[in-house]
């Protein structure tokens, strides 16, 4: 065993990309199996390796984790992205299911249907629901971080979600001077600069194979 945390999911954003941009923000080295098949899927099943038979799956330290929003705590908690107190830990919850909730929109999308997608309206709540919150938190406090001055689980998944924004939309941060000066100076923290870089294991947007492959390994016999 190389001690690396081990991740089984597609080769594709998903529910792990997040986790993935966590562990790199902690500077942490992983390895991944990528779900190709549905025999791949089947066996993981077979074998009880899936508590309620879904992915995104975590192997670290001894543990056979699933379920993204208790593996995301895990990691932040263990490599100090978790604030100082119960308090601080609140709000960085707080934050992150904001974003989690954006993201979520983002996600869903590529399985959408066309004619059902709505990008207006995940524009529309990225400008008037969301990033108006973190703009004002970041403006009030005056502070580099999102919570406690230092770096946390919110600042890395803030990022990942504005970058993810900006992919459907190009502009929307214009009216948000406070958040593009964050998402510079984000971008630049060494390990985030690493994962922003060709070549690391930051997973493209969905693209047509991607999608054909989720809906393949998950579909009814
Ligand atoms: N609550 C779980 C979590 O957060 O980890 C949900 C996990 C989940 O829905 N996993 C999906 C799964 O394994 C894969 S991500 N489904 C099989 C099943 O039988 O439930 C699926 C997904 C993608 C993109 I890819 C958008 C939304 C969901």
């Amino acid at each position: 065993m190389s001690g690396k945390p081990k991740l089984t999911y597609f080769n594709g954003r998903g529910r792990m990309e997040s986790i993935r941009w966590l562990l790199a923000a902690a500077g942490v080295e992983f390895e991944e199996e990528f779900l190709e098949t549905r025999e791949q899927y089947q066996k993981l099943i077979k074998d009880g390796v899936l508590l309620f038979d879904q992915v995104p799956l975590v192997e670290i330290d001894g543990m056979k984790m699933v379920q993204t929003r208790a593996i995301l705590s895990y990691i932040a908690a263990k490599y100090n992205l978790y604030g100082k107190d119960l308090k601080e830990r609140a709000l960085i919850d707080m934050y992150v299911e904001g974003t989690a909730d954006l993201m979520g929109m983002i996600i869903t999308f590529a399985f959408t249907p066309p004619k059902e997608r709505n990008l207006a309206l995940i524009i529309e709540r990225a400008t008037t629901r969301y990033f108006p919150v973190y703009e004002k938190v970041l403006k009030q406090h005056g502070q580099e971080f999102l919570v406690g001055n230092r770096f946390s689980w919110a600042d890395v998944q803030l990022l990942e979600t504005i970058l993810m924004v900006e992919e459907k939309e190009p502009t929307v941060l214009s009216k948000f001077p406070v958040l593009q000066a964050f998402k510079a100076r984000i971008s630049n923290i060494p390990t985030i600069k690493k994962f922003l870089q060709p070549g690391s294991q930051r997973k493209p947007p969905p693209d047509d194979q991607y999608v054909a492959t989720v809906i393949e390994v998950f579909k009814k016999d």
